[in-house]
């Protein structure tokens, strides 16, 4: 049997391993793997390339609902669009419930919506409000495939309190599903906002100040103790500095099933992007805020070490101007009802490519993992996902890894009006992006079309098994006294 297509003389790489080889797809699948394949139907001369798993992007707010204060600017076409020029072959979103509202429905609504997706897709189900209501939709929901719960610690419209984050981590551990966690202490936050609005410092550099590293590093401690009260696995998103990273390492040498996730803009945006004339720095705030530039040294040790073994981009696409995005309450509101997020999706493989393996901190089989093959396994992907292998989705990434480019918002994909990466440097960019063996993306021209894209429903995984082990010989969830100390 011949193949579709063969990917002939690149350099395949995975989390495991570098090998120079030809890849042999066949009906959206990979077929073979080795030295001179036959023909196939097509062929792509790989000579050069890096021939990578497509990026997994386990962190991506698109076209959803009632985001966090604005209105993304992308829809699923603009932004998973993006995503395949970027080298990014699935993502996981969010689907958000109101308050007092039901997370079935709010499930029912984006499934609609992400509809046009143009690549594979899976969602997190975002909790602001446990409800009775809520509690009872879980479980089907879950066992519907949306194994991933999204809390946060902050925010008036969706903090849940030690009580609540106790329940969603209770009910995430009697039906499987992994919990994730927007950590920062929002009482600490609240306070110091309303000194520094009383101090007049409105300005969008005083976002920062507004939540220093010790809110984000007290909310880690915090979240992972409950999590070990119920012996509930857990993800910390969005991890900014060394010593949120360090409560994380400190829990994993515990043997606890705590993982840590950062993004791409933590490595490269600072406080000090924030402190730009006028209204500009609205365009970098994002939270936590981006911190002290020593903190991209401490990150990339944790990575390295594997503290922290996914980075995403939080894609999270607020138009600077117009009605909707960082102006949605004027274009002179003080920083703390200025939209959080920034846009990434297109340029997180690029940008962890370029200062992670070009500059030296990570090799290559580091970069395919931390990318790639790590989220897929802690979202129950893998090795559909996140891998070469014989009968994973042919899901790829070709690399010139030694082209230059510099990033411009007008060369990228997203309906979004700026990038807070204008004018960097990276060398490293996909050339052509292959999902399910169609080709997607291909120097320049976009080929992918809406709709193609197909819901990933997820089963239960190993990967994030609860240990069986509590603080005291009780068990919570069974009522048993035992010995599992
Ligand atoms: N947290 C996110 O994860 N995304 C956007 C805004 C936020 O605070
Ligand atoms: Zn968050
Ligand atoms: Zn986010």
């Amino acid at each position: 049997m011949t193949y579709d297509l063969v990917i002939r003389g690149g350099t395949v790489a995975t989390a495991s391993d570098v090998v120079r080889c030809d890849v042999g797809i066949r009906g959206g699948r990979v077929a073979a793997l080795g030295a001179d394949l036959p023909r196939g139907e097509k062929e792509i001369d790989a000579t050069g390339r890096y021939v990578l798993p497509g990026g997994v992007d386990s962190h991506c707010h698109i076209e959803q609902p009632g985001s966090v204060g604005g209105q993304n600017a992308d829809t699923f076409v603009t932004g998973t669009t993006s995503a395949a020029c970027g080298g990014t072959t699935t993502v996981i979103c969010f689907s958000p419930q109101k308050r007092g509202g039901s997370v079935k429905e709010a499930a029912e609504n984006y499934h609609r919506i992400a509809s046009k997706s143009v690549i594979d897709y899976s969602f997190h189900i975002v909790i602001n409000d446990p409800s009775e209501q809520v509690l009872e939709e879980l479980p089907k929901l879950i066992e519907d495939g949306h194994r991933s719960l999204k809390i946060f610690m902050t925010y008036d419209s969706n903090f849940v309190d030690d009580s609540q984050v106790l329940k969603i981590l209770e009910v995430a551990r009697r039906n499987q599903a992994l919990v994730c966690v927007h950590a920062e202490n929002h009482e600490a936050i609240k306070w110091m906002t309303a000194r520094l609005l009383d101090a007049g410092l409105t300005h969008p550099r005083y976002h920062s100040w507004s939540k220093p590293p010790v809110v984000e590093r007290e909310a880690v401690h915090r979240v992972i103790a409950l999590a070990e009260m119920v012996d509930q696995p857990i993800q910390i998103f969005h991890v900014t500095c060394g010593e949120a990273a360090e409560e994380i390492r400190r829990a994993q040498a515990r043997g606890l099933k705590v993982f840590g996730e950062t993004c791409a803009q933590y490595f490269v945006l600072t406080e000090d992007d924030m402190d730009r004339p006028g209204f500009e720095g609205a365009k970098y705030i994002c939270s936590p805020s981006p911190r002290h530039a020593r903190e991209h040294d401490a990150l990339w040790r944790y990575v390295a070490s594997g503290t922290l073994d996914i980075v995403t981009s939080d894609h999270a696409p607020y138009m600077y101007e117009g009605p909707t995005g960082k102006k949605v309450r004027g274009d002179n509101a003080p920083f703390n009802i200025i939209p959080n997020g920034v846009p990434g999706v297109e340029t997180r493989l690029p940008i962890v490519f370029s200062e992670g393996v070009v500059g030296g901190r990570i090799d290559l089989s580091t970069f395919v993992a931390i990318t790639s093959a790590n989220p897929a396994k802690l979202f129950g992907l893998y090795p559909k996902k996140g891998t070469i292998a014989v009968g994973a989705d042919a899901d790829i990434a070709i690399w010139d890894p030694a082209r230059k480019v510099t990033i411009r918002n007008d060369d990228l994909h997203s309906a979004m009006d700026y990038t807070p990466f204008e004018g960097m440097e990276v060398t490293g960019w996909p050339v052509m992006t292959i999902s399910r063996g169609e080709v997607l993306w291909n120097n320049g021209e976009v080929t992918a079309e809406p709709g193609r894209g197909e819901f990933l429903a997820r089963d239960p995984y190993d990967y994030i098994k609860p240990r069986g082990i509590f603080p005291t010989p009780f068990d919570p969830i069974t009522g048993e006294v035992g010995s599992s100390r």
